[in-house]
Parts: structure tokens; sequence; C-alpha cells
């Protein structure tokens, strides 16, 4: 669908050769690289390193965003605001106090974005959506991909879309997405999808039909 970004989570990427990954996800026309850092607290597993965010920064022009599933986030924003990315998501539920990161944030003239769990209300997060430009909806439990959508998460999803010009915010979804979550709610006003194991990598065909046929919906 014109108009909605298409974000790559380079955990499933291909790590055998990295390097090719990006540059033909840049040729397949991604939009932007979404960096998943877990702590193996806040999240029952450990994924992407300081090293990988630098390799994967280093070798695109695109947007980089980085979604932190780490406890404390406050803690460790220096190791990523000097690091030349664009967007850092971080969970408000493993935060005592998500407004003063947040503010770290955008004094690092970095997008500041919340991402929330599927059992967080957005009544819990309602005013840090004063302070976010960007909303990660997460579809699925964080710690993995590949998993399966869960569907009382569409409620939740509506209610907030319902809710972003009032906020100026803008609407992403983390997990589980397929073709047919982009059809059902791009038109409802989502911003935008981060492609996985469902839609994008391991599969038998090329980032640039994949992607053109996300690009025809
Ligand atoms: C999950 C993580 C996500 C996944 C993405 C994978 O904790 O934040 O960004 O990497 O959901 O996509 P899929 O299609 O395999 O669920
Ligand atoms: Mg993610």
């Amino acid at each position: 669908m014109a108009g909605v970004e298409y974000s790559a989570s380079m955990m499933c990427a291909n790590y055998g050769h990295l390097e090719n990954e990006v540059k033909i996800l840049e040729d397949a026309g991604i939009d932007s690289f979404h960096i998943d850092i877990m702590d193996g607290q806040f999240v029952p597993n450990f994924a992407m390193g300081l090293q990988d965010l630098e390799f994967i920064r280093k070798a695109t022009k695109k947007e980089v965003e980085v979604h932190l599933m780490i406890k404390k986030p406050g803690s460790y924003l220096d190791l990523f605001i000097n690091r030349g990315v664009d967007t850092i998501y971080i969970h408000p539920e493993a935060d005592y106090h998500p407004s003063t990161t947040l503010q770290k944030i955008i004094e690092a003239g970095i997008k500041p974005g919340i991402a929330i769990n599927p059992g967080t209300s957005i009544e819990s997060i309602l005013e840090l959506l004063y302070i976010v430009d960007k909303v990660l909806i997460m579809s699925v439990n964080p710690g993995h991909a590949g998993q399966i959508y869960l569907p009382y998460v569409g409620q939740k999803i509506d209610k907030l879309l319902a809710m972003k010009d009032e906020y100026n915010i803008d609407v992403y979804w983390d997990g589980a997405c397929g073709m047919d979550k982009i059809e059902t709610f791009a038109p409802k006003g989502m911003k935008g999808f981060v492609l996985g194991t469902t839609v994008l990598f391991g599969k038998n065909r090329s980032y640039g039909d994949i992607l053109a046929d996300l690009r025809k919906i």
C-alpha cells in the first residue's frame, strides 16, 4: 500500500552474509531496518548486540530503528544514542520512569517511541502518548520471532488508531505480520509494519518480489 512503511526485522536476517542482506533489502525498497535488542531479563531471549547495530548502521543510509527489550532502558541509553540511529523504542513496562528516558531520547535528537506489550492497556500509557512520535504495537509477546498473532490485540489496535490524530502519533505493527494484517490494518491508518519470518525472511522468494507484492495491496 502506498505511503505505508516497511521495516526489516534484522534478527531474522541471514547472518551468513549480512552485508549482502542489507544491500538486497535496500534494493528491494525496504524503508528501514529494525534492530531488536534483548537482554535475557525483560524478555526470555538474547538478541542482537551493539556490533550488529554498528554494522547495519554503517551498511545503509536508510533509517535504523532500535527496539529495546531490556530492563531499565534509561540506564543504558548512552550505549545507543550516539550510534546514528533514527528511532529508539523503549518498553514503558520495563522502566520506572519512561517519561525521563523518553525526554533523554528527544534531547539526543532521536525520534522517541514506545513499544507496548499485548497485555499493556492504552489507558496505562496514555500520558506518554503526548511525549512520543511513534507507538509500536506488539501483536505477539516480545522475545522471539516466528510467533503466532494474538487476536485480542486487534481491539486495542483499533482503539489506538482512532486516537492517533488527537495525540499526533504514528502507529506501527511488530510481530507476526502477514499480508492479511497489512490488508486489514493499513487502510485503518497503521503507518508501518515490521516484517520478519511471517512474510519476508526464509521464504523461497526474493525480497524484491515480496515487497513488490506488499506495495500492491
Ligand atoms: C519480537 C521482536 C520482533 C520480531 C518480529 C519477527 O520480540 O520485537 O521485532 O523480530 O516480530 O517477525 P515475525 O514475523 O517472525 O513475528
Ligand atoms: Mg521488534
